[in-house]
Parts: structure tokens; C-alpha cells; sequence
């Protein structure tokens, strides 16, 4: 099988990182040498982008795309490598959250991308469409324990407390911190996802009109589907891909 280069793109909670996992797990089951990975990828600057509350959207902006430029070169390397990649969001969803939600123009945002990306592009993007409230709510319900209220989490923190000093000092080594702190820290891991929904809204329009624009390339799944539904079309689909034998398309290519 040549490598293929696959994103998955969606909203949040629409299941890529489920998929993207999934489907790394069948290529190495089936013997095809693959590389999963994310983005933002390079940690300090998934750090910066996801936790920092004060950034510009073109600050943001050129953060993503910095964080591209680097993950591309790894990227082509592992392409150049024989592995198929798979990642879990790329050049896609700066267009749509930078561009189509967050407001700046599109077609500058696309022409960034190329030159962050040098052109690199996906032979396949399966974009997972789901409600956003729908979204929102699989990826709070992800969490359930974490969920709970307050009152639940000072008892955790106390029993802990508790225990430390049973113990003490051999074997536990206490991370302590207050529950609220604890809380803020959590929430505001990714400050983009805790948009309003009228922001969700828009990442969910943006990504069905760049489907729509590009269907050789997009292949749109309801991602209210069952699992198993989505994962044998995802398969059906990489297999009639490895018999067209692409290969992800170059500069010249995509330019042209
Ligand atoms: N961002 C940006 O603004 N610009 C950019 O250029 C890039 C990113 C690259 C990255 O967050 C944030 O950065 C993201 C966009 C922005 N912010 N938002 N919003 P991230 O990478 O940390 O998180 P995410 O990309 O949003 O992924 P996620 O929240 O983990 O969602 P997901 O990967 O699509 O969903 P999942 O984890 O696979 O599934 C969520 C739950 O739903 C889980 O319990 C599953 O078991 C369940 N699930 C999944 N599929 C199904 C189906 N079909 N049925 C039932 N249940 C399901």
C-alpha cells in the first residue's frame, strides 16, 4: 500500500479521536506501517494555544500555523517513510476556526496554510458532522466523574489529604491543590472548545461548506451514526483508496 496521508476533521465530540485510533489499530493489524498523531502537536505551543485566555485570534492564528510548519516537516518524513498518516485535525481546521468562527478572512487564512503547509494536502479528509449540542454534551459526558459537583470534589481532596497523612512520609507524595483552582485548571485546557455554541455553530457550517467545496477530497460521515457503521465506511473508503494507489499530492499538484 503507498502511504496516504488521512485527516480526520469535526467539531468537538464528533468522534475523530475515536476514529483516528481506530483506524491506526486496523492499518497495524493489517500490517501497514502508520504514524496516528494530532494538533496541535508541538507541546508547548499546544499548551500556549489551549490553556493561554488572552491570545489575539492572529496571534492565534500564526501559533497554529507555526505549530503546521513544524508537525509537516515530521510529517513528510514519515511519508517519505512508507507510513500512512493519519492526524487527528490539520490545515482544515484553521480555515474554519480561525477563518469561518473566529472571523478572519478566509482566503488569506487559506493562502497561510500553504505557505505553513508548503502545499501539503490530505488525499483524504473524513469530516464527522454531528449537532453541536450533540457534540458538546458526548464530550461532557466523557468525563462523568470529573463532572460532579463541587461538594463531591472537596471530599476526593480530603480524602486524599487524609491519607498522605496516614502514610506519611513513605509512600505518598501529595500534588495538592484547591478543588476550585483544580476545576479552573481543567475547564480551561481547551479554551476553544469553551466557546458559545453560536461559535460551534459556525465551525460546524464552515466545515460542510469546505466539504462542499472540495468533495474528491472530503468525505462527509453522520457522525450520529453507530461506530461500527462509520468504521466500515471508513474502511470500504481506505480500501478503494489503496486500490487508486494515491499518494499525497505535492505542491505542483495542488496548485495547479
Ligand atoms: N483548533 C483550532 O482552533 N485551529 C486549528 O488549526 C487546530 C485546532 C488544529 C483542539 O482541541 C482545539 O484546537 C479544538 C480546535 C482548535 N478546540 N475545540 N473545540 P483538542 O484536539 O484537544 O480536542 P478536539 O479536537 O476538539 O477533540 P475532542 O474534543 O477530543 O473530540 P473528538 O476527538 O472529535 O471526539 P472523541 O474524543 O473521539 O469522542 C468524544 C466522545 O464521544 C467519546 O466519549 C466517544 O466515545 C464518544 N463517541 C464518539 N463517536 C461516537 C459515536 N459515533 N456514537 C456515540 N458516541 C461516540
Amino acid at each position: 500500500m503507498d502511504a496516504l496521508f488521512i485527516t480526520f476533521e469535526g467539531m468537538e465530540g464528533a468522534g475523530k479521536t475515536t476514529l483516528a485510533r481506530w483506524l491506526s489499530e486496523r492499518l497495524r493489524q493489517e500490517g501497514i506501517p502508520n504514524w496516528l498523531t494530532y494538533e496541535p502537536w508541538e507541546p508547548r505551543l499546544r499548551e500556549l494555544l489551549l490553556r493561554q485566555g488572552d491570545l489575539r485570534r492572529e496571534e492565534e492564528l500564526l501559533l497554529f500555523l507555526a505549530d503546521r510548519a513544524i508537525h509537516t516537516r515530521h510529517i513528510r518524513m514519515a511519508l517519505a517513510e512508507g507510513k500512512t498518516v493519519i492526524c487527528d485535525r490539520y490545515a482544515d481546521s484553521t480555515l474554519v476556526y480561525q477563518g469561518y468562527a473566529r472571523g478572519l478572512d478566509i482566503a488569506w487564512v487559506r493562502q497561510m496554510n500553504q505557505f505553513a503547509t508548503g502545499g501539503l494536502q490530505p488525499v483524504r479528509t473524513y469530516l464527522l458532522d454531528v449537532p453541536v449540542e450533540i457534540g458538546l454534551n458526548r464530550q461532557r459526558e466523557r468525563n462523568r466523574i470529573g463532572a460532579e459537583e463541587i461538594a463531591f470534589h472537596e471530599r476526593v481532596r480530603a480524602g486524599f489529604l487524609a491519607e498522605a497523612q496516614r502514610e506519611q512520609p513513605v509512600r505518598t507524595y501529595l500534588l495538592d491543590v484547591p478543588v476550585e483552582i483544580g476545576l479552573n485548571r481543567q475547564r480551561e485546557r481547551n479554551r476553544i472548545g469553551a466557546e458559545e455554541i453560536a461559535f460551534h455553530e459556525q465551525v460546524r457550517a464552515g466545515f460542510l461548506a469546505e466539504a462542499q467545496r472540495e468533495p474528491q477530497r472530503y468525505l462527509v460521515l453522520d457522525a450520529m451514526r453507530p461506530l461500527a457503521d462509520l468504521q466500515n465506511l471508513i474502511w470500504a473508503d481506505i480500501s478503494a483508496l489503496q486500490g487508486s494507489n494515491l499518494f499525497a499530492r505535492s505542491e505542483s499538484e495542488s496548485s495547479a
